[in-house]
This record gives structure tokens, C-alpha cells and sequence, in this order.
């Protein structure tokens, strides 16, 4: 751990490395220094089995930290290093914010390359799990200022997971497996009538891709995983920065606006079996969308507003559909405690749909007012 440290630029002198946090995908490590004027760091391996390409993902988010560092100096912000991710060069090229080591091979010869990132670590700030009206809508103002932050990027970010929240490649996924039927489930009575459901709502939910193509709804720098638990508060609950930047690419607004309320509004978590408690919670959704609406207004078109009710229900019923695929597949691509889980995750996300669409004109209404 040392000698992958060593090889970043960094200022001050390693005291200690220890693991860091409950991340599912990339490892974390937190390196402190002995010096009280340098800073600690956090030390990350990117997942290359989600992250094919990592050194698109590095340079996607050189682009867009380099970016908001600007922004906030124009602003004459203080405390900048608390509200945007400092990345540190390689030793070797400092236009690289990785470095690579090779993994041990079993076999002999060449292992694997690993990809290695180091951050400044913020000092006193924490993360939340749950959200509450006040903290949504905090969410939903810094999300909104993330992209506005970066609407003017002067690059083209690249796809770090191609066709992540395209959902006519999802649905066509789902086709696929449901064809070939690998893992014998297919004809199991809750499956099939949950195709039917989706198959019912396919067309209207392939609206964004449509749109897309008629040139009609623009792509803007988004950031796809907007989980409140990817946001970083100091003591007094303002919204220092957003974090987990690997998924930052071109995508329809929608993907931040209605993945937050996937998880934020929906009563209990993604896969509690129990489908009368999953319910949608037009309170955390009216407090999102103030917030989101203040910083995004701005440069939002009214396509993309009067859809905000389509991306509310998208969401759910994408994750279901990607939900129902691994299920399908033989639980390949999410881990499993059970063997329905996939299918009680699913399930969750259908009626969490339903009750979006029982809101539907209350949600509208909403917005229009707004
Ligand atoms: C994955 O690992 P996590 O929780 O950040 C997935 C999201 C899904 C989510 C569902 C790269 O996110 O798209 O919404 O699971 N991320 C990837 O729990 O596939
Ligand atoms: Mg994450």
C-alpha cells in the first residue's frame, strides 16, 4: 500500500493505511499523514469489472473537478478543497490522477492490472443514509447545482457504462433473456405476470430515448448514481460536495431527478418483501423538486420540466426491469441473501411504480404551480 501511495504526488509523509467505509465496489483506504499541514487522503482501487474503461472514468472526472474548482474560485467560494474532490497526479505523468500496479499472478507471468486513485480526504464531514423533507431538499438543490455547475463543460465526457439508463437496451436486455430463459424461471406464474405489466407501459417509457432522437431533449452532464449517501454534509447539515463521480456522463436529466427519488421516496428500501408497505412519499418528492428546481431552473427546458412526473416513474420501472433481467439471468450481476431476491427487489420497485402513478396528478399539479 506504501509503494501504490509513493507513486502519487503527494505532500507529507505516510503515517498509517487502513480500510475506509462499506463501499460495494471499489475499494477505499484512508492514508493518513504525520504532518498537521498535509492533508489525508483517501486511497481507492476502481472496480475494472464495472469500469471497463478506467481511464475514461479518471479523465471524465479530471474534467469535471477541474471544472467545479473553476466555477467556485470565479465565485470567490472559500474552502474549496471541503466542496469539490481534489484527485492527486501520478509522480510519473502528471496529467494521469491514477496510477497502475500489477496484481499477483497465480499462474506466473503477468497478473492483471490494478488502477489505483487518491483523493485529499474532507476533513469533518459525514454522510446520510435516510432522508427526511429538509435534507431532500437539500439534495435536490446540490444536485441541481452539480449540473448547472457543469453545463458549460468545454469537453465531451465519455459513456463510462455504455447505455447505462437507456431503456429501450434495457427492455431489449430483458427480451433477450426472457428468450433463452438460461436459469429455467421464466415460466413461473409472478414472472409472467410481471411481464405483462411491463410489457403494458414499454412503448410510453421509451419516451426520453425518442425524444432524444427527434432532437427534442438534450443530453447534459449528469451524474447517474445520485443516492444521498453520495453527498458529503458538515456539522451544521449544509451540503458540502457531491461524491462518487465514476458514473458522471452525457445522459437525459431525468437519471438524477428520478434515481434520487427512487430510492429517497420510496417508504422502505429497494427490497423489503413486504409489498403493501412500498409506498411512494409525495412529501420527500415535493421537497426534492423545490430543491432540485431552485438551481436547475436556470437552465432547464420546459420539456424537461413537464417530464419530471415521466422520470418519477422511469426510474422505478427501469430498476425493475434491470431487477427482473438478473433474476432471469441467474443472479449474475447484483449479489443475492436469497434465492428470490432479485425477483422480491423487482416486485418492491412494480409497486413502488404503482403507487407513483396513483400520485400522478398530484405530482403534476406540483410542478406546474412551481
Ligand atoms: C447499483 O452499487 P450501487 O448501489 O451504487 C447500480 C445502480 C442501481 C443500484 C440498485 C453501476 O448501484 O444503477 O440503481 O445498484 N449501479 C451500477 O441497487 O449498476
Ligand atoms: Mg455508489
Amino acid at each position: 500500500m506504501n509503494n501504490i501511495v509513493s507513486k502519487f504526488a503527494i505532500r507529507g509523509t505516510v503515517n498509517e493505511i487502513k480500510p475506509l467505509g462499506e463501499g460495494l465496489i471499489n475499494d477505499t483506504y484512508k492514508v493518513t499523514t504525520i504532518e498537521s499541514d498535509a492533508p489525508d487522503y483517501v486511497l481507492q482501487r476502481i472496480n475494472t469489472n464495472v469500469f471497463p474503461d478506467a481511464d475514461m472514468v479518471m479523465r471524465n472526472i479530471k474534467a469535471v473537478t477541474s471544472h467545479i474548482r473553476q466555477k467556485l474560485e470565479a465565485k470567490g467560494e472559500d474552502d474549496i478543497d471541503r466542496k469539490v474532490l481534489t484527485f492527486i497526479p501520478s509522480k510519473e505523468n502528471p496529467e494521469k490522477l491514477y496510477v497502475t500496479t500489477e496484481a499477483p499472478s497465480l499462474q506466473g507471468g503477468r497478473g492483471e492490472s490494478l488502477f489505483w486513485r487518491l483523493m485529499i480526504f474532507i476533513p469533518n464531514a459525514i454522510t446520510k443514509q435516510a432522508v427526511n423533507p429538509e435534507s431532500s431538499r437539500a439534495a435536490g438543490k446540490a444536485f441541481g447545482n452539480f449540473q448547472a455547475m457543469l453545463a458549460d463543460i468545454p469537453v465531451e465526457l465519455g459513456e463510462t457504462i455504455k447505455d447505462f439508463h437507456n431503456m429501450e437496451f434495457r427492455l431489449q436486455q430483458l427480451r433477450e433473456v426472457v428468450a433463452a430463459d438460461p436459469a429455467g424461471r421464466v415460466q413461473e406464474p409472478e414472472v409472467q405476470a410481471m411481464l405483462q405489466e411491463i410489457e403494458k407501459r414499454a412503448e410510453e417509457m421509451c419516451k426520453a430515448e425518442r425524444m432524444g432522437r427527434e432532437g427534442i431533449l438534450p443530453k447534459r452532464v449528469c451524474h447517474c448514481d445520485t443516492k444521498v449517501n453520495n453527498m458529503m454534509f458538515d456539522q451544521q447539515d449544509n451540503v458540502l460536495c457531491v461524491i462518487d463521480l465514476d458514473t458522471v456522463m452525457p445522459n437525459f436529466i431525468f437519471s438524477d431527478y428520478g434515481d434520487f427519488l427512487r430510492t429517497g421516496a420510496n417508504k422502505v428500501a429497494e427490497d423489503h418483501p413486504n409489498m403493501d408497505e412500498v409506498q411512494f412519499d409525495i412529501d420527500i418528492f415535493k421537497a426534492f423538486t423545490e430543491g432540485y428546481l431552485s438551481s436547475a431552473k436556470s437552465f432547464l427546458l420546459p420539456v424537461e420540466i413537464e417530464n419530471l412526473p415521466y422520470a418519477t416513474a422511469l426510474f422505478p420501472y427501469m430498476q425493475c426491469v434491470r431487477f427482473l433481467w438478473d433474476y432471469l439471468s441467474g443472479d449474475k450481476y447484483w449479489k443475492v441473501k436469497y434465492p428470490n431476491h432479485n425477483f422480491v427487489r423487482a416486485n418492491n420497485q412494480l409497486h413502488l411504480l404503482l403507487s407513483i402513478e396513483a400520485h400522478w396528478d398530484e405530482m403534476k399539479d406540483f410542478i406546474a404551480k412551481l
